[in-house]
């Protein structure tokens, strides 16, 4: 009896004592002084979110630097560690699905001025949840990062310790912007898909395989993984919603959500689902499909567009483009891009110079005029020559926007009142 009362009062005391604990902060290692250190951290009951007031003054100085520099708490990351578990993020009917496809896998990570931790734990994250068999190699890729920023040193390093031989490391000291160098880092790839990811991802359990499946179906496929939410201030991963990728008139790209009550339909919680565009950060696709549709365009500058040049030409050229609701990948949506153009062009509006070389390219003159009506400056834009890109289309005997319009996006097409 009393040892009864006595271990009530114990377990009373003690269940008291967690809900008014608060956990303590995470030790903090810069991995930029100390890799081996940071790589042999554990984080264990602590809480690694930044409190700003507790920060010490050479603290404060690297959490500035962070967020002037990324555009998201790098402390934080640090604080975090080299390895966090993500786990399943996706819809428990996915595990019952026959994930059978195997293919030589390149997976392609182009990087400019990226935070260390938050890249690293990224490459950690890839080894242990991408199967060895599918994997061939990591390519990471440096467009030009610029002083304390460039990371290859580390990489080198990083590599050597944990003995990743399939992790390759490249820089091009001149910045090539994202989309060339997107090119120039596939065609370093032998694997027989490639796997575009942006530096600041974490993949969760399986997500590769459900990418796969449907290119081994029908081998002009691009699959797009849903972009979960990496929170850029506290890191914490949440699922998003899941959406399918437009644009409007302008060519900007957009979400498209998917409603609720299409997952009250037990299979669409597995099922892919076309959709008319892509984010363009994270996709899978055929290496030779790839080429055959002239990779990305390299007249295309820093930023911008790429998406909806491969959207549209995968399906006026004969493929599809779905996204995969099995395959989570954690993103990290920055506070804004923290990185200037640095582009001659257009006055440094990249995004409207590369929407202006697609929709040239892409747009029948129906659309076309659409464009420029929604956009009036890209009509005085002169972009060069477009004739390698004509080709490409003439060649594989791809279809026209209107085809376009009618079988993949339909929401494009003029309302009744626009007509009036
Ligand atoms: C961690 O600290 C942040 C900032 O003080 C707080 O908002 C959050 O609730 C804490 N989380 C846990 C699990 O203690
Ligand atoms: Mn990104």
């Amino acid at each position: 009896m009393w040892l009864f009362i006595l271990a009530s009062i114990f377990w009373a005391v003690s269940c008291e004592d967690q809900s008014e604990k608060t956990l303590p902060t995470c030790k903090h290692i810069d991995a930029y002084k100390d890799l081996k250190g940071w790589l042999n951290y554990e984080q264990k009951d602590c809480n690694h979110t930044t409190v700003e007031e507790e920060l010490s003054r050479d603290e404060k100085i690297l959490y500035d630097f962070g967020l002037k520099s990324f555009a998201f708490d790098v402390m934080t990351s640090d604080r975090m560690g080299p390895a966090r578990k993500i786990g399943y993020q996706a819809h428990e009917l996915c595990k019952k699905q026959n994930w059978d496809a195997k293919f030589s896998v390149s997976i392609v990570i182009v990087h400019h001025n990226e935070a260390l931790s938050v890249l690293l734990r990224m490459l950690i994250g890839l080894f242990e949840n991408t199967p060895a068999e599918l994997l061939k190699e990591i390519i990471v890729y440096d467009d030009a990062s610029e002083g304390e920023h460039r990371l290859d040193k580390y990489l080198e390093e990083f590599k050597q310790i944990k003995g990743y031989d399939k992790l390759k490391i490249f820089r091009n000291p001149e910045r090539q912007g994202l989309i060339r160098a997107k090119v120039l880092a596939s065609r370093e790839a032998s694997g027989e898909i490639l796997v575009f990811l942006d530096s600041h991802c974490e993949v969760a359990e399986n997500w590769l395989p459900p990418l796969l499946q449907p290119i081994k179906e029908n081998p002009k496929t691009v699959t797009v993984p849903v972009a979960d939410l990496i929170n850029p201030a506290h890191f914490e991963y949440s699922k998003s919603m899941i959406a399918r990728s437009g644009f409007d008139w302008s060519l900007s790209f957009k979400w498209d959500y998917v409603p609720w009550d299409h997952f009250d339909v037990e299979e669409n919680n597995y099922k892919p689902i076309e959709s008319p565009g892509m984010p363009g950060g994270l996709m899978a696709v055929r290496a030779d499909f790839f080429k055959e549709l002239g990779e990305y365009d390299t007249g295309l500058e820093i930023w911008g567009g790429e998406n909806v040049e491969l959207s549209l030409k995968t399906w006026m050229c004969g493929g599809r483009v779905l996204v995969i609701p099995c395959s989570r990948v954690g993103h990290v949506f920055r506070m804004r891009r923290p990185y200037n153009s640095k582009s001659k062009v257009a006055g440094g509006a990249t995004q409207l110079y590369n929407s202006v070389r697609v929709a040239k390219v892409w747009l029948d003159e129906e659309s076309l005029n659409k464009f420029f009506k929604a956009r009036p400056r890209a009509k005085n834009i002169d972009v060069g020559d477009l004739s390698e890109r004509l080709k490409i289309k003439e060649t594989l005997k791809c279809k026209d926007m209107a085809w376009y319009i009618e079988n993949v996006y339909p929401a494009l097409k003029p309302k009744v009142r626009d007509e009036l």
